[in-house]
């Protein structure tokens, strides 16, 4: 019988350091390649820009490749137990550095099943990684831009989103990424775009008044310099009449999904809670109008997401599950329940009670008031989603406030300059292709 050989690999974009280790694989056995799933690779990276059937069906064509079978965590232990392959072959890139932990791993379950590891010189001159960040700066199309919210909220235990308001912060959530010890990079999933944001960073109330073509125009910014997917904030949507349209609108541009809140008349932002006239939508009406949204889209992408008020407006969870069954009942793709309480109780509550009907539905959650919570706090809650929905620009203003106080104060900018402000050379550095 033949040697069996396994190679662990993502498999996005092919090119010949692959190749030559999949040829190496082949000739000490049937090869077996491991390949990596949306899962195991989202809390890691990136998600691939192929899905996996895509890559399966490129890699399982490849000469050399006897079987192609999912690799669904990020440590190859579990699948070596479970394929106890003869051979494990790797790039030999993994002896130093962030996946030294997995090299480690991989001898001591090789150890174990009596197989060996065959390390093999890592091909100079190209990676993965570096033709990831190339094919970044190509951009995306507003179709992959829309597909991959749903991609990420079945591939991530939460999906991380960050309030964008411009070109700029745009910039920062596609960018961003810390390292942690287990090799994992962290990084947002993606953005909001906030009718508080948006309508404060114009100066104006977040009342509807700043209207859809005026949002977008800005929201454009955004997509001009990001790949990643957007949750577009549709306030009260409109009436019913104008929300069809907005949803075309929306998924033309390749905004993955719209949330509306059931609320009717002058909108006022939920932090008011009850401070506020509150009035929300009957059942009736807002199903009505979610219907209408999902008939009207175009794509099976695009999400349209139902947020209750219930408890904004001074309601029991009861009201908001009961609103939140029917809005599914009629359609919507998720469910947005938002809270001022600091406690964070009433939404634990709501997402234990509404888990217990409804397993799939995702549920996005706003944790302005009750932040004390983590992100895996809240997905143990059964929260897929979550919004920081303000942050980017709230923590600008008070450093543009500080600034401009000091140059009053001074008369002069050297002490903004050394206390609140970047270096130049920072700024002019900032955007690529600012210095020809
Ligand atoms: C927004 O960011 O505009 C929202 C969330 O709708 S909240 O401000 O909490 O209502
Ligand atoms: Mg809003």
């Amino acid at each position: 019988m033949n040697k069996k050989v396994y190679l662990g690999m993502i498999a996005d974009i092919m090119h010949p350091g692959l190749i030559n280790i999949i040829n190496e694989g082949a000739k000490h056995g049937d090869l077996t390649i491991g390949l990596f799933t949306d899962k195991a690779i989202a809390t890691h990276k990136r998600l691939p820009y192929l899905t996996y059937e895509q890559r399966k069906t490129v890699v399982e064509h490849i000469n050399g490749v006897a079987e192609v079978v999912p690799q669904d965590e990020w440590s190859y232990v579990p699948n070596l137990m479970k394929y106890r392959p003869d051979y494990i072959i790797h790039g030999d890139d993994w002896k130093e550095g962030a996946e030294k932990y997995l090299r480690d791993e991989v001898f001591e379950a090789m150890r174990k099943i009596g197989g060996e590891v065959i390390e093999i010189p890592y091909t100079q001159g190209i990676t993965s990684s570096g033709l990831a960040s190339e094919f970044e700066a190509l951009g995306t199309t507003p179709q992959a831009r829309m597909k991959s919210l749903r991609r990420l909220i079945s591939a991530k235990p939460i999906v991380r989103i960050m309030e964008s308001h411009c070109g700029l912060t745009g910039l920062i959530i596609e960018h961003t990424k810390i390292q942690t010890p287990q090799d994992e990079t962290r990084e947002f999933d993606g953005m909001w775009a906030s009718s508080l944001t948006d309508s404060t960073s114009k100066g104006k109330p977040d009342i509807e008044a700043v209207d859809l073509t005026t949002r977008l125009h800005d929201l454009n910014d955004s997509l001009e310099v990001t790949t990643k997917p957007v949750i577009y904030d549709g306030d009260t949507g409109g009436k019913v009449e104008h929300f069809v349209f907005t949803v075309r609108t929306l998924e033309r541009l390749g905004i993955s999904a719209v949330i509306i809140e059931d609320k009717v008349g002058l909108k006022q932002n939920s932090l008011f809670g009850t401070d506020a006239v509150q009035t929300q939508d009957t059942i009736e009406g807002f199903c009505h109008k979610i219907r209408s949204g999902k008939e009207a889209q175009v794509t099976n992408d695009f999400m349209i997401i139902a947020r209750i008020e219930s408890l904004i407006a001074g309601k029991p969870v009861d009201d908001a599950l009961e609103r939140a069954f029917a809005y599914v009942e009629a359609g919507a793709d998720g469910i947005m329940i938002h809270s001022k309480n600091k406690d964070g109780l009433d939404i634990k509550e709501f997402c234990q009670r509404f888990r217990q009907k409804d397993a799939h539905t995702p549920i996005v959650a706003v944790p302005t008031t009750y932040s004390q919570y983590t992100e895996e706090e809240l997905a143990e809650w059964g929260i897929n989603i979550v919004i920081y929905a303000n942050h980017m620009l709230r923590s600008a203003y008070p450093a543009m406030v500080k600034c401009a106080e000091s140059i009053l104060e001074h008369h002069r900018c050297q002490e903004a300059s050394a206390e609140y402000c970047m270096p130049i050379k920072e700024i002019l550095n900032l955007i690529p292709g600012t210095k020809k």
